[in-house]
């Protein structure tokens, strides 16, 4: 099963690029950029990498983004990720990028796209991995702080497939975005939001996401198997679900967890299965996601095959480059 996983052609959806930082990465360019990081080895920074929650997570991801500094930097850390999933066998990627931590420290938004810019072309060139960015509003900024960051890349925006939301979402509904998705909308970019599992709200959150934002995928939302109303919605418009087990699997229900992903394709759901933060996630990119995956959700074989042609189905390219995968 191992080694049909590998081999199995993938494409991932919900990865963040500044989450594929990996604690070597992290020394190289701490040394490049004449910073110090506060612990003396890799083993030692990859020990510190403990959270029970997504605030404590986003704290060490936050913390650990402050090297990237340069064009250089965003290249070496969008490369980085593409060679490994190209060497995974993933075809395809649409990642997303968080660019007002970035643009906090003064690095300008050129330096940010630019160089995962010139990563993604040199990987589609030189290894065939092809690739999308998605611009991430953090939710727990201020909605004037996003409208900058996307204000800022608008006259990129052909660098940009879509926009996203992510960052801590307990008191951060949708819907604070609202006039940010309409404008990003309006610019030609697709939408798609995290509803996190087992947040406040959540299953508010989700709701929001599709009626009123009308947003074209939902990153996580495994609390939807909790509304069939909404199931049954997001079946009716055929909403794709990024589901990253490793980090948001354990949807609870009572006080007892339930596996969202199993219980999502038994909903007649479509979910890809993703790996979201993997430097911060015990370095498991999508093969190692979608191995323990297939044991926990007990996955077949045509199970594994539907979720990775409904994932190229999604994708965010023109027609004639999505069949091209299928
Ligand atoms: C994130 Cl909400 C969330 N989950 C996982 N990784 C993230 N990076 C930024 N926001
Ligand atoms: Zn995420």
């Amino acid at each position: 099963m191992a080694r049909f996983i590998s081999g199995l052609p993938k494409a991932e959806f919900h990865v963040h690029l500044e989450g594929t930082l990996e604690a070597e990465m992290k020394f190289a360019l701490a040394q490049r950029n004449g910073l110090s990081l506060p612990y003396a080895t890799v083993e030692e920074m990859k020990r510190s990498y403990i959270y029970h929650d997504l605030p404590s997570f986003l704290k060490i991801y936050y913390d650990g983004m402050q090297v990237l500094l340069t064009e250089q930097d965003f290249y070496d850390l969008a490369y980085g990720y593409l060679a490994k999933a190209a060497s995974q066998n993933v075809l395809y990627a649409e990642m997303f990028f968080d660019p007002q931590e970035h643009l906090k420290r003064g690095v300008p938004i050129e330096a940010v796209i630019g160089g995962i810019t010139r990563a993604r072309a040199d990987a589609a060139s030189t290894i065939g991995i092809e690739s999308q960015l998605i611009l991430c509003f953090m939710r727990d900024l201020s909605a004037e702080s996003a409208m900058d960051a996307l204000d800022a890349a608008l006259p990129y925006k052909d660098k940009l497939i879509g926009v996203g939301l992510d960052s801590d979402e307990k008191g951060n509904p949708p819907e604070k975005f609202a006039d940010h998705f309409a404008k990003a909308r309006a610019a030609g970019l697709h939408v798609t939001m995290h509803c996190d599992v087992n947040q406040e709200d959540t299953l508010e959150h989700i709701r929001t996401a599709l009626v009123d934002l009308q947003a074209e995928r939902i990153d996580h939302g495994g609390n939807i198997v909790q509304s069939p109303e909404l199931v049954a919605l997001a079946r009716s418009r055929n909403i794709p679900f990024t589901v990253c087990p490793t980090f948001s699997g354990k949807v609870m229900e009572n006080g007892q967890p339930i596996n969202a992903l199993r219980e999502m394709l038994d909903a007649g759901l479509k979910v890809s299965v993703n790996s979201d933060d993997p430097a911060y996630m015990g370095s498991e990119y999508i093969t190692e996601v979608l191995i323990r995956a297939q044991k926990d959700s007990a996955l077949t074989p045509a199970e594994l095959v539907q979720i990775e042609r409904f994932a190229f189905e999604t994708a965010w390219i023109p027609e004639e480059q999505r069949d091209g995968y299928l």
